[in-house]
């Protein structure tokens, strides 16, 4: 049988189960990434499971979300993942080297290759030909642990490319074309696989600013055939040896198709406050912009900022408008200052900043009130810049540019600005901003603990009879922004759940906190999608601390079921929607008979004061059932060890 590449990639990790949609396998981790806002659960979590030897080829640590250091949090955060990471032999990169999934495209990433990250943009190393999957920490500490993850065999949605892109027509443009026609929630059980002649046409780096923005999709990951332009790009980072070539056969059956026209693509922008809120930059207009930011995990590769800087030489940053830039990394922002690109930026009005992620995660450089910030990242959910009423639109680096210096929202076939052309480019080696394992067994380094990190919450085991109190109705697309507020005031406390906890949902409902405390036992009621974006395991652990036992949604987001499953939260989905309508706050729930219920596909929720009886899908794995009886992976697998 003619086999897609995903097939291919995930059979040749296959450690248990076989390729058959639906079912549940386990795939053997080759490399393990985490960041500094994850990471430091992660590695409290790797710690609690005792390992003698991490099992992987290489686990890296990136340092490039809590850059901003204006009390002792984060920089304690930082000391205890690298005094962590040096016991166990994981790679350690410092602030400052950039941004981790850059990073790990340049350094590390290997065509053929299986990577888990607690981060949902993992899947940028799809453009290398990697299955690259964004997890939650626990599951990306127990990949370090025993060297498997363990997931459901997804749908492949093919797409096909074909034809080349237009001048100032980027690949951004194609990812927020995909994203207008499939939404937020298209890629949800699926991988979604690229192919076609239209894919030569793009580099490495395009490719990693599509299968980046995967995420947004909702898709498990995003992947890219290898050929000549990978091995291109593996030599101009000095890593040649790392190249392989894997691609579908020809023939192979997708479970969905879709086809690009390259050549018919337009520029184009996602509008606030979602990216599926897309539209042409033309039909939107020239909408007078306050901010231009230019960086982040999906745009901020040399050929990008190459192309910026291009566009701006010569040219004046528009007065009403405030251009920041930050490079993807340490190799780049180097090579930039040295072959002049850097003068051109600045000599613009440019604002360079930390190789890091930033304005992205409302790291500084939020917008004024009510403003309007044009920005290359990958995400535009309300409030996320740090900026509540600022509206935010995703746009490719030229579109940023061109606009940057006119001052409005510009597709730049409409101007006299030339596009530069990038020359290939060769890259040094550099470690300098890197802590590399040599092979020596550590364990006796002392892990160094500030007194910002508490432990994490450990839920108790199910009980027969859940009850609880309804503590918050909410709509669709609920984000993990939304259940966990992150910015430069919250993100120090992501190694203190007890703090973290009482800002959750903190900027839709200032009182689900105070209401979680009363009900001491809360339900969430949510609508479909929910818990989509982020991979942050918070948002699963600030409703645990607050008491919440179950969610019952329209649809859950994958990452997020995933983390409330390993918090013991069960995630529950309705099986008629219009039930959705008749609950409200305050209403009494009771699960009876949850141990029986739990393993019946179908489990009935009862309301003791109306007697009325809902009933939902409790679709859940052999595996998800014991974690869920269990109250959550970590109490599951003390239980396995004890065997
Ligand atoms: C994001 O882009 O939302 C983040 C911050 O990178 C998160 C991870 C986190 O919340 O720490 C993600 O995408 O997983
Ligand atoms: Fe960092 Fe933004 Fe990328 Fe998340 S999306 S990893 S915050 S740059």
């Amino acid at each position: 049988m003619k086999k897609t590449l995903t097939q291919k990639l995930i059979e040749a990790h296959l450690v248990e189960g076989t390729w058959n949609k639906g079912e549940e396998v386990s795939i053997k981790i080759d490399q393990t990434l985490t960041q500094d806002s994850t990471g430091t659960m992660v590695y409290l979590q790797l710690e609690a499971m005792d390992v003698e030897q991490i099992k992987t080829e290489l686990s890296v640590a990136y340092i490039d979300h809590n850059t901003l250091q204006t009390g002792f949090e984060n920089a304690d955060d930082h000391e205890f993942i690298k005094s962590v990471a040096k016991r166990h032999g994981v790679l350690f990169s410092k602030a400052g080297n950039g941004i981790c999934h850059q990073l790990h495209l340049e350094n590390f990433g290997i065509p053929g290759k299986t990577l888990l990250g607690s981060d949902s943009h993992t899947p940028t190393g799809g453009g290398l030909g990697m299955i690259a999957i964004g997890a939650g920490g626990l599951d990306v500490a127990v990949a370090m642990a025993r060297g498997t993850y363990t997931m459901t065999i997804p749908r492949v949605i093919g797409i096909e490319l074909v034809g080349a892109l237009s001048p100032w027509v980027a690949a951004k443009d194609v990812i927020l074309h995909v994203l207008k026609e499939l939404t937020v929630k298209g890629g949800v059980g699926a991988i979604i696989e690229y192919y076609g002649q239209g894919v030569t046409s793009l580099s490495v780096t395009d490719r990693a600013t599509i299968t980046n923005m995967g995420a947004e999709l909702g898709a498990t990951t995003s992947v890219f055939p290898s050929d000549e332009l990978t091995r291109q790009f593996l030599r101009s980072q000095g890593r040649e040896q790392d190249y392989q070539e894997w691609s579908a056969d020809d023939g192979a059956i997708y479970d969905e198709t879709h086809r690009i026209d390259l050549s018919s693509l337009p520029p184009l922008a996602a509008r606030p406050h979602s990216p599926d809120n897309v539209a042409s930059v033309e039909e939107i207009g020239p909408i007078k912009i306050d901010q231009v930011a230019i960086g982040s995990c999906t745009n901020s590769s040399y050929t990008d900022l190459m192309k910026v800087a291009g566009i701006l030489k010569g040219n004046k940053v528009h007065e009403d408008v405030s251009l920041v830039i930050s490079p993807g990394s340490s190799k780049i922002l180097s090579k930039l200052a040295e072959n002049g690109a850097m003068a051109h930026m600045i000599d613009a009005g440019a604002r360079i900043i930390e190789c890091a992620c930033g304005p992205c995660i409302g790291m500084g450089q939020s917008p004024r009130s009510g403003g309007v910030s044009l920005r290359t990242f990958n995400r535009n959910f309300k409030g996320r810049s740090g900026t509540a009423d600022a509206d935010v639109y995703l746009v490719s680096p030229e579109t940023a540019a061109v606009s940057a210096i006119t001052g409005v929202l510009t597709d730049g076939r409409t101007t006299s600005i030339s596009l530069p052309v990038v020359p290939e480019e060769l890259f040094e080696k550099k470690e300098q901003f890197m802590v590399v394992p040599d092979g020596t067994k550590k364990k006796d380094i002392p892990v160094v603990m500030g007194p910002n990190i508490k432990p994490f919450p450990l839920n108790a085991p199910l009980e027969d009879t859940v009850e609880g109190t309804v503590v918050l109705v909410a709509g669709n697309n609920i984000t993990t922004d939304d259940i966990m507020p992150s910015d430069s005031k919250l993100l120090p406390y992501r190694s203190n759940i007890p703090h973290l906890s009482q800002y959750c949902f903190f900027t839709i409902d200032e009182g689900f906190p105070s209401r979680c405390q009363i009900a001491e036992n809360g339900i969430i009621i949510g609508g479909s999608n929910y818990g989509q974006g982020s991979s942050r395991e918070h948002a699963a652990l600030a409703p645990l601390y607050l008491g919440i036992r179950f969610v019952v949604a329209k649809s859950f987001a994958r990452i997020h079921r995933s983390n409330l499953i390993n918090s013991g939260i069960i995630p529950l989905v309705f099986q008629d929607e219009s039930d959705y309508d008749t609950f409200s706050l305050n209403q009494e729930l009771v699960i009876d008979d949850a141990l029986i219920q739990i393993k019946n596909k179908t489990l009935l929720i009862r309301d003791p004061l109306t007697g009325r009886v809902y009933k939902t899908i409790a679709d859940f794995s052999p595996k998800e059932i014991e974690m869920l009886k269990a109250g959550g992976k970590i109490n599951r697998m003390i239980e396995e060890n004890k065997k």
